[in-house]
């Protein structure tokens, strides 16, 4: 788990009453508001996984950003760049949904930086070309939809709200990806519907990894359940993608990397053959085919970014001290 950030000590202690109470608050479907009383764990995992939410939208304007300046046409461009200036709304919000929890975005920042702190596994694949914004669109949005509608009801509330707002501007994202890939594999030239092909092939595996390891392999989702931060786990999540994903690549002549893939006309899930944990866990872990790359670009922009802080700091000094002249 990411180092537990710090927050003025609460005033009021925790007691078994105060916890229930609160669990009761949760299960009868009440929203958590950031004065309310939480337990310190409560704050915890929510500051875990909000921020390592926020890193990944910030860090996942790399690889769909690589093509701005190679998207094929003026239309695609702007489409380009519009999904990708989303991305950074999105980790702004959701930062400053983390800092309602008593923490100092700097901090989370630093920890981004250092390689301390945790993003999506995703956002370390390259774009190799064009077609991958189309896949990436449809999948890795589409990934992220499936999550985060279901966040959208999460127990608190400044989160639940940002992930309204950003499920709406997902749709978009997907919808723009779906749109490329219906193009590249319909209209397309061989040439073409072979280099959307290879996309699917390459992120597939990668996007159902997105939704974290099997449930028996995650740490975080008893507690995270008990206090409907999550509605469903991880599997949950994973097959209602998949389900979801194979008629849309049917849709459009499309096939997943998976020779085992079965539909189970029992269950009505379309059944996957195993996922590579050791790839997960490599790239988890900083070992992955760009987790270095992604982390200097991070690093290049924030310090390149100095003089734009130094500005706006003193621009805020300065406009604090003609209010205070003002007053007096
Ligand atoms: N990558 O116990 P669990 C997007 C870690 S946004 C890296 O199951 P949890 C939009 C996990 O942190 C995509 N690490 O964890 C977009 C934990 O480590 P820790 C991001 C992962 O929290 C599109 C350990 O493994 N979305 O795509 C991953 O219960 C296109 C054990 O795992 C969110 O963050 C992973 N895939 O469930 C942007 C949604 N999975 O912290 C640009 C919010 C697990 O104990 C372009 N987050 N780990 O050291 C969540 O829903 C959850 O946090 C999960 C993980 C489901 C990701």
């Amino acid at each position: 788990m990411t180092s537990p950030v710090s927050r003025p000590p609460a005033t009021e202690p925790e007691s078994a009453d105060r916890i229930a109470a609160f669990e009761a608050r949760i299960a009868n479907g009440e929203s958590i508001e950031p004065k309310d009383w939480m337990p310190e764990k409560y704050r915890q995992q929510l500051v875990r996984m909000m921020s390592q939410h926020a890193h990944s939208e910030v860090v996942g304007m790399l690889p769909e950003g690589n093509w701005i300046t190679r998207a094929p046409s003026l239309r695609r461009k702007m489409i380009l760049l519009s999904k990708v200036q989303d991305e950074a709304g999105h980790g702004l919000y959701i930062y400053c949904g983390t800092e309602t929890l008593g923490v100092d975005r700097h901090e989370l920042v630093e920890q981004l930086l250092s390689g301390k702190a945790k993003y999506s596994s995703i956002f370390n694949y390259p774009t190799i070309t064009y077609a991958d914004v189309g896949v990436i669109g449809w999948l890795v949005d589409g990934a992220a939809i499936v999550n985060q509608t279901v966040l959208a009801k999460a127990s608190y509330g400044p989160y639940a709200r940002a992930m309204i707002r950003i499920c709406k501007e997902e749709n978009f994202h997907k919808r723009q990806g779906f749109e490329l890939v219906a193009h590249l594999s319909q209209d397309g030239t061989p040439e073409q519907k072979a280099m959307v092909q290879d996309a699917v092939d390459r992120w597939w595996w990668p996007s159902l990894m997105m939704f974290g390891p099997h449930d028996k392999d995650s740490p975080n989702s008893d507690s995270l359940l008990r206090w409907r931060v999550k509605r469903f786990t991880n599997d949950e999540l994973r097959q209602r993608f998949i389900n979801l994903t194979i008629p849309q690549a049917r849709a459009v002549g499309l096939t997943v990397p998976d020779p085992d893939l079965v539909f189970n006309e029992e269950t009505k899930n379309w059944e996957t053959g195993p996922i590579d944990w050791d790839e997960f866990w490599r790239v988890v872990k900083g070992e992955g085919p760009c987790n270095r790359e992604r982390l200097a670009a991070r690093n290049k922009a924030h310090d390149e970014g100095a003089w734009v802080r130094a500005a706006a700091t003193a621009y805020a000094e300065k406009h604090a001290h003609r209010k205070q002249t003002e007053a007096a």
